[in-house]
């Protein structure tokens, strides 16, 4: 079924591809074996990341760069975390309704997934969802995240180029910005530049980066937009080649690219060990015994937590 479904998914079958991604969703030996199968086929589109807060004109402006890389006819890969809770749906059915002119375009795949509160900003399943449109050939993806501050960090190891959103809005002040955001953007919009403040707003970001990356190779570029008249948006997709270019020249694609992996198979590991080490006989009975000292009071947990954990280092004891 698997071989199939992938056939069908080379051949550039739209339903393959929403069913890969449904079995991805699913986790698992199965969505493991997937994504195993597609790695060779990874690597070859092009990843930019739009993050920002709720409501900063992120899917407004996701939808006009997609019309103009449409019209150049390159394809396009969607995904995007919605941040609501997985129970309502809203967020789900308002991104697709707002991404109007992509609907009917088998050029435009756009997926939505459930961010669940993830501790690691943006998700490890948004990556995987990447992956897989990656290997369906789309020439870009954009992912979608909403800006948690640190957190957000993580969509650095997914996209090439980092694109944070800004509006002038609310009275924010250019020094109360998050300093997470500052720091993982490689193009800083100033969308909804309707706004009466946003001429001001954009002077002080663009002198704050200024300051910040003198004398650095990539100064990010601060763009201006009213994204839903699609005001500024080509400046913004010449920004995004921009900073391609700047990569490409300067060999960052392939470090960047090594950077992700390296912390994609630290993150696997991760996840294996904790199945690894409780399912071991070994550390079964020494959690036994070491759980009586905790619950006669001879022990903290902190210090047993330790112990167990320094099992992992005292090497082949745990075989015999
Ligand atoms: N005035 C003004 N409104 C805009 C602009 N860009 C987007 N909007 C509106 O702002 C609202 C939010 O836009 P979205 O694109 O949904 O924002 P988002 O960042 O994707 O929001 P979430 O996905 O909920 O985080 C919509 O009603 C847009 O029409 C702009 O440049 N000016
Ligand atoms: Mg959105």
């Amino acid at each position: 079924l698997r071989d199939h479904l992938l056939k069908k998914f080379y051949a550039g079958d739209v339903l393959a591809a929403s069913r890969l991604m449904t079995t991805v969703e699913r986790g698992g030996p199965e969505a493991e074996a997937v994504l195993g199968a597609l790695f060779p086929k990874v690597g070859r589109s092009y990843r930019v990341g739009i993050t920002g807060s709720s409501g900063s004109g992120k899917s407004t402006l996701i939808d006009a760069l997609t019309g103009r890389y449409r019209g150049e006819g390159l394809t396009v890969g969607v995904v995007a975390e919605d941040p609501t809770s997985p129970f309502t749906g809203g967020a789900i059915l308002g991104d697709r309704i707002r991404m109007t002119k992509a609907a009917g375009d088998t050029g435009v795949f756009i997926r939505s997934v459930a961010s669940r509160g993830s501790e690691s900003g943006f998700s490890a399943l948004a990556d995987e969802l990447a992956d897989v449109l990656d290997a369906f050939g789309r020439d870009l993806i954009l992912l979608e995240t909403i800006g948690v501050g640190q957190l957000e960090h993580n969509i650095r190891f997914s996209a090439q180029t980092t694109v944070v959103v800004f509006t002038p809005e609310g009275g924010d002040d250019v020094q109360n910005l998050k300093s997470g955001l500052m720091e993982i953007g490689n193009v800083f919009v100033v969308n909804k530049s309707d706004r009466p403040t946003a001429d001001r707003f954009a002077t002080d970001l663009s002198a704050t980066l200024d300051l910040r990356y003198n004398g650095a190779a990539w100064i990010p570029p601060v763009i201006p937009t009213i994204a839903h008249r699609e005001g500024g948006v080509d400046v913004l997709k010449e920004a995004i080649a921009d900073h391609r270019r700047h990569l490409e020249a300067n060999g960052h694609l392939e470090q960047k690219r090594l950077e992700g992996l390296r912390n994609r198979v630290r993150r696997l590991t991760n996840e294996k060990l904790g199945g690894f080490f409780w399912g071991n006989s070994y550390i079964q009975k020494r959690f036994d015994g070491i759980f009586k000292e905790v619950a006669s009071g001879d022990l903290s947990p902190y210090e047993a937590a330790r112990k167990l954990a320094e099992s992992l280092t005292i090497g082949g004891e745990r075989d015999q």
